[in-house]
């Protein structure tokens, strides 16, 4: 009996707990409850307070070119918004991200007129933060995606700063972590949410840092499609990111 129920334990615990995404939100000390996969659509589905937009798994996509890589899946439109001034940080909380080989890219697309009405594929995405290996190895050193766990059971956060000469406007904003754990098999782990961005900014990026989200991730990229466990990556103490640079404002 209890040799059953360890199996079982390793079974569910090896496919599901061992995936993940940002389900939650803070800035400047105010919490910002998104949605929760596997809570009952009925009590989040069109809620005033839900600023995310709808993902009801935890699992990863692996096609680049599933257009369910630009918010998740079924990414419906979130009722309400963050509320941010250009210029100040965003945390997006994790619970049991487990991950920790490969990038984390932060991207937002101006929505226009209201986010929810915008189809995320549409988007000029652009980068404002990306995160990578921090020091050794590609196979064996320490990566952003490792450092920004607590390893203690507390959620881990992720901190980045919205460019603040950035116009004001209704964004999304897209937190996306790719994994490499597996040769050859990308993971990819998106999700997004809604901002109403204020302040004094006047910019917007140039064309050079736009992207096209599926569009940006590729198989022929050998960043993406990458054996970390290989004799060039155990050798390797540099990661490029792919895609555009990063708009710092
Ligand atoms: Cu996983």
């Amino acid at each position: 009996m209890t040799l059953i129920f360890l199996f079982i334990t390793t079974v569910f615990f090896s496919t599901v707990v061992a995936h993940g995404g940002t389900s939650n939100y803070t800035v400047n000390g105010v919490w910002y409850r998104g949605y929760a996969p596997y809570d009952s659509p009925e009590s989040q589905d069109g809620q005033p307070w839900l600023i995310q937009r709808k993902w009801i798994s935890i699992n990863p996509i692996f096609e680049p070119g599933n257009i369910s890589i630009a918010c998740n899946y079924p990414g419906d439109p979130a009722p309400a918004s963050i509320p941010i001034t250009a210029g100040d940080n965003i945390t997006a909380v994790y619970y049991d991200w487990l991950h920790t080989v490969g990038p984390m890219v932060v991207w937002m697309a101006d929505c226009g007129e209201s986010c929810a009405t915008f189809h995320a594929t549409n988007g000029k995405w652009f980068k404002i933060a990306q995160e990578g290996l921090i020091n050794g190895t590609i196979t064996e050193g320490i990566w952003f995606q490792r450092a920004f766990q607590e390893w203690d059971g507390s959620p881990s956060l992720w901190t980045e700063t919205i460019p603040a000469s950035l116009k004001p406007g209704n964004y999304l904003i897209r937190h996306e972590i790719i994994s490499l754990h597996i040769a050859n098999k990308p993971q990819w782990y998106p999700e997004c949410a809604h901002l109403t961005v204020k302040g004094t900014g006047t910019k917007v990026p140039e064309e050079q840092y736009y992207a096209k989200i599926p569009g940006v991730w590729s198989m022929n990229q050998p960043e993406i499609n990458i054996d970390v466990y290989s004799n060039q990556s155990r050798a390797s103490t540099t990661y490029n990111i792919p895609g555009p640079p990063v708009w710092k404002g």
